[in-house]
């Protein structure tokens, strides 16, 4: 009797200790489902880092938790994926701020431009401005990931060779990129990216502002055989979680999804610019795209126009109680950080 109570004991014993050892418990019940909205079409960056982050968490927490993904708008559109997380339509959701203006007065300082060339740079640079100044803009829900896109090119059917060859030239743009070719002498037609490519398709735009992946993601280089480099705004985008359904998370998948956040911000960043050069080269070989750089002097001249988006800026983030001057100047000393770092 002796022996199988001892017996008893050691077993249980050793069960204790093989669950304190394991990092993230098994699932034991069914696993947490949830379901993640993304607004543009499955082949494009915002839902490449979407399944990317599927793959990681789905991994790393043992099957607790099973990411359900909608892209294309399926579940939540460009302009209510803040809402909809919001009110619970999904439990998470990828946005792009410059979409909403005036909704996101803090981040949608990466969309003024000022020169970057890389969305590594610009995603960690967002990152850390996020984390410095924590602004109340997200706080109604939890950020799990945040990343610009890489810098904004002209994409079009005739070619671009100087600032004045915009002049009345109608192009498709969203949020701050509207702004800047209006500035320029282009007439912007405003549109989320998913309307694009119709758009594009029945000649109601010429060309698009945008970043350069989209000739191939969208196939926008059959219509747009030039591209002229102007490296324009970058757009910053987020992923939010509801805040009810983040709180009923257990804790060791809670820190499965915050370890992950800004090492998947890094991940998109990176996956943004190689996948730049790689759309560039499909394009050259697929339909023999023109690449032209503007003259120095008139990409300088552009930037100085563009240079009254700062203030525009400031002032609305001012307003919003966001101390801009200071988040302003912390922007550009991040950026020369970064590029330090992940190059120009
Ligand atoms: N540049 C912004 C955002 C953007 C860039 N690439 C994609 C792909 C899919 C959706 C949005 C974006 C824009 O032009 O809307």
């Amino acid at each position: 009797m002796r022996s199988v109570k001892c017996f008893a004991l050691a077993v249980l014993v050793a069960m204790a200790a093989a669950l304190a050892l394991w990092p993230v418990s098994p699932a034991s019940a069914e696993p947490v489902k949830l379901s993640y909205a993304n607004f543009p079409p499955a082949s494009t960056f915002p839902c490449v880092q979407m399944e990317r982050w599927k793959q990681e968490v789905e991994k790393q927490s043992h099957g607790k938790v099973v990411v359900e993904t909608y892209p294309g708008g399926t579940l939540l559109g460009a302009k209510n994926m803040l809402s909809g997380v919001m009110q619970g339509q999904a439990d998470i959701g990828c946005l792009c701020m410059s979409y909403q203006p005036g909704v996101f007065p803090l981040t949608t300082v990466l969309g003024v431009p000022v020169g970057f060339t890389k969305s590594t740079v610009a995603s960690m640079v967002l990152w850390d401005l996020w984390e410095k100044y924590q602004p109340k803009e997200f706080s109604g829900v939890k950020v799990l990931a945040l990343f610009t896109t890489a810098p904004s090119n002209i994409m079009s059917k005739v070619p671009v060779r100087s600032i004045a060859d915009l002049k009345g030239l109608e192009l498709r743009a969203s949020g701050g990129a509207s702004r800047v070719l209006s500035m320029l002498g282009a007439v912007p037609v405003s549109m989320p990216m998913p309307e694009t490519p119709d758009a594009l398709q029945k000649g109601l735009v010429q060309g698009l502002l945008s970043s350069l992946e989209v000739l191939m993601d969208f196939n926008f280089a059959e219509y747009c055989r030039y591209e002229t480099l102007t490296n324009f705004q970058v757009y910053p985008f987020a992923v939010v979680m509801n805040k009810d359904k983040w709180s009923a998370l257990p804790a060791d998948v809670k820190a499965v999804f915050d370890d992950l956040r800004a090492e998947q911000s890094l991940w998109t960043g990176k996956y943004m610019d190689e996948h730049v050069e790689e759309s560039l080269a499909w394009s050259k070989e697929k339909y023999q795209i023109e690449v032209i750089s503007l003259p120095d002097d008139e990409q300088a001249q552009a930037l100085e126009v563009l240079s009254g988006m700062v203030d525009d800026w400031k002032k609305g983030a001012n307003d919003a109680g966001v101390p801009a001057d200071a988040v302003f100047s912390d922007m550009l000393s991040l950026k020369a950080k970064y590029e330090k770092e992940y190059g120009r």
